[in-house]
């Protein structure tokens, strides 16, 4: 048994993969400010050795403990951080103990989207090139719960959130994608976002970053890729181009601009981490994506209906609009919920071209009216088969009905899946008819 003694503060899934990493080896406090935090009932019973704390118990942890590990969901600034870091207390992170448990390489990839689509296709481009790989953090399965023996290398999509507590993280493979106003209720502005986003590189072997986007520009001595900017990696009106390799955006299960340039970077990630490229095409061609960004759930009356739920944020939803619209005004946009303090005035434009009719909800669904009513016409829906019903009135043949919110779900859901959930049960509910359309069929 090591002396240290840890505090976990956090019990949701960080805090459970860090007790689980830490429980056999050293003594182990776990703390949480809900009564009755989602993971409380495991950590009892398959842990029961570790002791769960109330605040009372706080002042005497904080001086029997010497670190504490704080899940990402709690900002550096909680009263019980700052007091730890005043009793002298290591400020440690799930992250930071995972790239203290490998010695394989790690590829972290950030940005504010596209992280989840890019990090799942690199670890399919790794696997199929040989390597044992595991891939998680911010995208679902904590890093600590990667570990396993006979693992080649590791992939990490990782949030602001985790960064901005970790020390120079010395990836193999660093990218950052892309950067647009995100989390504004927890940084206090962009560039202090995007200086969290770019402490993915320190120390890095290599890294790919996006050439149009100067928030993700990595330190010129780290050996890069600049994606959009080398005609060997970018993508072009009919093609992503990887390695030089043209794939036609026809042949790509994956839909809409934003996400061919997911392919081209996936790619240049992998190319950095050693893959041959050009010999695993056929993964980068099939990838069909995640469910709840930008998927088909049905076509009724030759209206399509596309769940990307996962757009909680302005630069999401607009990615989204510029991907699945025509530039005639042929999507019907569902958007709202929880806006995170951000401001919606740069929807505005990509509104203005690619939406007939605007379907609004949630907490902030008029705050999202204010800033995009004189782009297109604004209706209000009480819920969500209410903004169903309103939209397929509003749909003529041809037309998307896209669900991409711009707002976290937070205020009428547990989270973004639940919404896409609830949006494609209602909408295979009370359509008319429902069948995979031909102009679609085969990509989702
Ligand atoms: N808590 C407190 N006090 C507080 C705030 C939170 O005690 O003031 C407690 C909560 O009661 C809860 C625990 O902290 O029990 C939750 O910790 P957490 O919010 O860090 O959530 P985890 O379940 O550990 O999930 C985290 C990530 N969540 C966040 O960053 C908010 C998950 O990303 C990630 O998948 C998981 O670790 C595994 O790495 C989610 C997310 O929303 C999907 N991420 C944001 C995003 O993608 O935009 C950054
Ligand atoms: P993240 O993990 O960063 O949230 P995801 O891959 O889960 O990223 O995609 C979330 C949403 O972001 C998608 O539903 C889509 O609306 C949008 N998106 C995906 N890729 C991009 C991109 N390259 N640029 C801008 N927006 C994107």
């Amino acid at each position: 048994m090591n002396e240290i003694t840890t505090i976990v503060f956090g019990l949701g899934a960080t805090g459970y993969s860090c007790i689980r990493h830490l429980a056999g080896h050293m003594r182990v406090l776990a703390f949480d400010t809900r009564t009755a935090p989602p993971y409380l009932d495991a950590v009892r019973s398959d842990f029961p050795q570790v002791e769960l704390l109330a605040e009372r118990d706080m002042p005497r942890a904080l001086r029997e403990a010497e670190r504490m590990l704080v899940s990402p969901g709690i900002p550096l600034d909680h009263g019980w951080v700052a007091a730890a870091r005043g009793s002298g207390l290591a400020i440690s992170s799930d992250i930071e103990l995972f790239l203290q448990a490998v010695d394989v390489p790690v590829i972290g990839i950030t940005g504010t989207n596209g992280k989840s689509t890019v990090a799942t296709l690199v670890g399919k481009m790794l696997a199929a090139s040989g390597l044992d790989t595991g891939t998680g953090g911010n995208l679902g399965v904590p890093a600590l719960d990667l570990l396993a023996d006979g693992r080649d290398a590791f992939v990490l999509e990782l949030s602001s959130f985790q960064l901005e507590r970790l020390p120079p993280p010395a990836l193999a493979v660093a990218a950052v994608l892309n950067v647009s106003a995100d989390h504004l209720d927890r940084h206090s502005d962009v560039e202090t976002y995007a200086a969290c986003k770019r402490r993915i590189y320190g120390g890095a072997e290599r890294a790919v970053f996006n050439a149009l986007d100067a928030h993700t520009r990595p330190p010129a001595a780290i050996p890069a890729i600049a994606c959009n900017g080398e005609r060997r990696w970018r993508v072009n009106d009919n093609a992503a181009i990887v390695d030089g390799c043209q794939l036609p955006v026809s042949a790509l299960a994956l839909r809409g601009s934003h996400n061919h340039a997911n392919v081209v970077a996936a790619a240049a990630v992998a190319h950095q981490a050693g893959v041959q490229v050009g010999e695993h095409l056929d993964v980068l061609v099939r990838f069909a994506g995640l469910p709840h960004r930008g998927m088909l759930v049905a076509e009724q009356d030759d209206v399509a209906y596309v769940d990307d739920s996962k757009a909680t944020n302005v630069g999401a939803c607009a990615a989204s609009l510029e991907g699945f619209g025509n530039g005639a005004k042929d999507i019907v946009l569902i958007a709202g919920g929880d806006g995170k303090g951000a401001v919606f005035d740069d929807l505005a434009e990509p509104v203005a071209r690619h939406v007939s009719r605007l379907v609004l909800l949630g907490r902030d669904a008029k705050m999202l009216g204010r800033a995009l009513g004189d782009a297109a016409e604004a209706v209000y829906a009480a819920d969500m088969r209410d903004a169903v019903r309103l939209a397929r009135a509003a749909a003529r043949p041809g037309d998307t009905v896209l669900l991409s919110p711009a707002c976290a779900s937070f205020d009428m859901y547990p989270n973004f899946a639940a919404r896409g959930d609830d949006f494609a049960a209602v909408v295979c509910a009370t359509g008319a008819s429902s069948h995979r359309p031909a102009r679609l069929r085969g990509v989702a």
